[in-house]
């Protein structure tokens, strides 16, 4: 039996009690933007969503978050607080406001110019700026002041996320340390010889040891912050408990590997209106006696898109007979255009997708089909659902969502997933044909194993991989998580 949202609706129920439970991130779960005269209330595209919503929904709690959307300020009250969802307001969003030199220094500064290329090996240098890391312990204190203020005198579980806010739990403990708090690192900590090159480490390490329960995707990942906390600090790790003892405080350290909502991207990808879409993607991009392939992303170096391009490259020149039979529909999301390495790698991409297409086009065909732009979450499952391979070639990556939505829209058991061994999920989707996105001539003879595959195999392997991300969907992620934090705290 998979978990369902009913499950964990019953969870919450009965462990928290009434206990107040606050998540806090950087993103919103909803965004008000305006459009001409109208408000406009927009929910992102985020697993993180999709898996705490319906928490909150259940257990009528506090989400605090940045306000980012252009609309945010008119609808809060005086409080800053405005109740969501707006079709059944069940829960109140929180907001923050920051400064433009504020979102600069913590947002695009210390959390994308130095903590992600920092966790990520993708050969990025992060780049450490003594300001920016003052403004992000700046802005970490206005989170915690936030939560605290909602907190009051009640008793309280805080989940927080990610890696903007890595001393929010000791901030929060520092002025009420009654408060259980977990925290979900959404990315990989890198090996101790990697992190020690963070100038504020120890610091940054203390703040995240402030948690009662920390999270990762994955045991390796645990184990790597076990190692960097052995190293860069005075504490006792209890390897057997996978536990950090502290100043006399412990801190569990646990894998919760995130996922989707299967059932419901299962659902969705069977509607008539994904057939529909299907039927205009392929009629759009002439893909009817095409062999296609398919990536989603946001543009980032850390997804190895280049490196895709350039075995797609080398596939096409060994095997001649497939030209004009296959295509890569290269779906992507522009992400933190403000900073210089994504500026470059957006010119990287669009150079290699112009080089490759210029050598091998032919007619009307060319085998890159280059879609930068968000899509809607119907038009990524029809996507998906039109696919004979996907392809996610990750550098390094925590886990990679797309992979399961892709196994989970794949209802008629067909498609083969191409998967990156350095990515979280390649622990658990053991069917995907695995890839080191670096070795170029392996890669390129990956796909043309994916792509002669008979049907009988890949139904046999997409059957097992839909039966893993059943088992293991975002109801059971959150459920664990909770059950660990209550189980604390009681
Ligand atoms: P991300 O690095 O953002 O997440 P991922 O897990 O793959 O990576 O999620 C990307 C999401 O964006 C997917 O839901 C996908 O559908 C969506 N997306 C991509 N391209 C899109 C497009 N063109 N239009 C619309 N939507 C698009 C971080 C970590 C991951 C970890 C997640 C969750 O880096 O390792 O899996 O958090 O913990």
């Amino acid at each position: 039996m998979s978990w369902t949202r009913e499950d964990l609706h019953r969870l919450i129920k009965t462990k928290l009690a009434d206990r107040l439970f606050i998540v806090v991130s950087n993103r919103e779960p909803y965004i008000h933007i305006s459009s001409g005269d109208e408000i406009q209330c927009v929910v992102p595209v985020s697993g993180l969503t999709v898996a705490l919503d319906p928490v909150m929904r259940a257990c009528g709690g506090v989400w605090v978050a940045h306000g980012s959307g252009t609309a945010d300020r008119r609808v809060v009250d005086d409080k800053n607080r405005v109740m969501v969802p707006p079709d059944e307001p069940s829960y109140s969003l929180r907001r923050i406001w920051l400064t433009r030199e504020e979102e600069d220094g913590y947002y695009l500064g210390f959390s994308n110019e130095a903590l992600w290329p920092l966790c990520h090996l993708a050969y990025a240098p992060p780049i450490f700026y003594e300001a920016d890391w003052n403004t992000y312990k700046k802005v970490n204190q206005l989170f915690a002041d936030a939560v605290l203020d909602e907190i009051g005198d009640r008793q309280a579980f805080v989940f927080i996320q990610d890696y903007h806010l890595a001393l929010l739990s000791r901030l929060i403990k520092a002025q009420n340390p009654q408060v259980t708090t977990a925290q979900f690192w959404h990315i990989p900590w890198a090996n101790p010889e990697v992190f020690r090159i963070c100038p504020w480490g120890e610091e940054l390490v203390d703040g995240l040891l402030g948690n009662d329960l920390l999270g990762f995707h994955i045991g390796y990942h645990c184990d790597n912050f076990l190692n960097t906390v052995n190293l860069l600090m005075e504490a006792r790790i209890d390897y057997e408990r996978s536990a950090v003892i502290h100043d006399g405080k412990t801190t569990l350290v646990r894998p919760f590997p995130i996922s989707v909502d299967f059932d419901q991207i299962s659902q969705d990808a069977a509607s008539e209106n994904i057939k529909r879409e299907m039927e205009r993607i392929r009629h759009t991009w002439k893909l009817d006696d095409k062999i296609v392939g398919v990536s989603v992303d946001r543009v980032d170096y850390t997804k190895g898109i280049p490196n895709r391009l350039l075995a797609l490259d080398k596939f096409l020149a060994k095997y001649p007979e497939y030209q004009r039979r296959v295509v890569l529909l290269q779906l992507a999301e522009p992400s933190r255009t403000h900073i210089r390495k994504y500026k470059e790698l957006n010119l990287e991409i669009d150079d290699l997708v112009e080089e490759i297409n210029w050598k091998y086009q032919s007619g009307d065909w060319k085998p890159i089909i280059y879609i930068r732009e968000h899509c809607s979450p119907p038009g990524i499952l029809a996507f998906y659902r039109l696919a004979h391979f996907c392809i996610v070639s990750s550098l390094h990556d925590g886990m990679n969502l797309v992979t399961k939505e892709f196994i989970s829209s794949r209802v008629d058991e067909d498609g083969v997933l191409i998967l990156s061994r350095f990515t979280g999920a390649a622990r658990e989707l053991t069917e995907a044909l695995f890839i080191n996105p670096y070795a170029t001539d392996d890669f390129a003879e990956t796909i043309r194993k994916a792509i002669e595959m008979p049907k009988r195999q890949r139904q046999a392997r997409m059957r097992k991989l839909r039966h893993t991300v059943e088992q293991n969907n975002i109801y059971k992620w959150a459920g664990n998580v909770i059950s660990e934090l209550t189980n604390l705290g009681l």
